[in-house]
């Protein structure tokens, strides 16, 4: 083998490849850098939350896989925040909320098109409470979202009428976070949503697809990844962060 002996394990990152010489190095023998979020970095869970584990009133299909995924990864962040859904009864974004429809037609409201659900995530009840298995008693912070009666929020930065902040990112900016990593329900409403406005934002924001589940009504999960993607999140996997 020509150039310098290397030990080429699949494990191990080709740190700087390409500022190495290449003589004797296979393209197939570069590696990602794997990503080691550190203390400028927090892991957002979104939504883990019993309304949309199986047996929720808005079940996710395969909900519940993101929480071991979540547990492992947690425990490598030093700043965890989580969201949780939290409407009041009644809210808006409910179809028993509007006369004569169901969940999931969709109705103009004064902010814009909103997707009606079935009642989930009341505030104190059962389906509003995080996954019983969700393991991450160092999480720092948990930000309701969601709680005025006429506007609803998929982000955990700002509501649906666009203008209403959190104070999310204020937090973060005042913790010197920079960058986010995002888990969590759903892939295609609460969790894109968190990310696009992370980006718009000013916030480096990577959504960890595995550690993530879709709802995905009338190609919904698609068309989330194509926003997100066209805004500047980035995609990865659990894989890509460093054991
Ligand atoms: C969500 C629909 C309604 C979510 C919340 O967490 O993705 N989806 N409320
Ligand atoms: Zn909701």
């Amino acid at each position: 083998m020509a150039g310098p002996q290397r030990h080429n394990h699949a494990a191990v990152p080709a740190a700087a490849a390409s500022s190495q010489t290449s003589a004797g190095r296979p393209e197939t023998a570069r590696h990602r850098q794997k990503l080691a979020p550190g203390a400028s970095s927090a892991l957002i869970v979104v939504d883990v939350q019993n309304s949309f584990l199986p047996g929720g009133s808005l079940a996710v299909k395969d909900g519940d896989e993101v929480v071991p995924v979540i547990n492992r990864m947690a425990a490598h962040f030093e700043n965890v925040v989580l969201t949780q859904d939290w409407h009041p009864a009644g809210h808006i974004s409910f179809a028993s909320s509007h006369p004569g429809k169901k969940p999931f037609d969709v109705v103009q409201l004064d902010y814009g098109m909103q997707v009606l659900w079935p009642d989930h995530c009341v505030q104190g009840t059962s389906g509003a409470a995080l996954a019983e298995g969700l393991d991450v008693p160092h999480a720092q912070l948990v930000i309701r979202k969601g709680f005025h009666a006429r506007i609803d929020s998929y982000s955990a930065f700002r509501e649906a009428d666009k203008k209403t902040r959190t104070g999310l990112a204020s937090y973060f900016k005042e913790r010197g976070i920079d960058t986010v990593f995002i888990a969590g329900l759903a892939t295609d409403f609460c969790v894109a949503w968190t990310a696009i406005d992370a980006c718009e934002a000013g916030f480096t924001a990577y959504v960890v697809e595995d550690a993530c589940r879709g709802i995905d009504v009338d190609g919904s999960l698609g068309k989330a990844w194509t926003e997100m993607i066209g805004v500047g999140v980035r995609r990865i996997q659990t894989d890509d962060l460093a054991p």
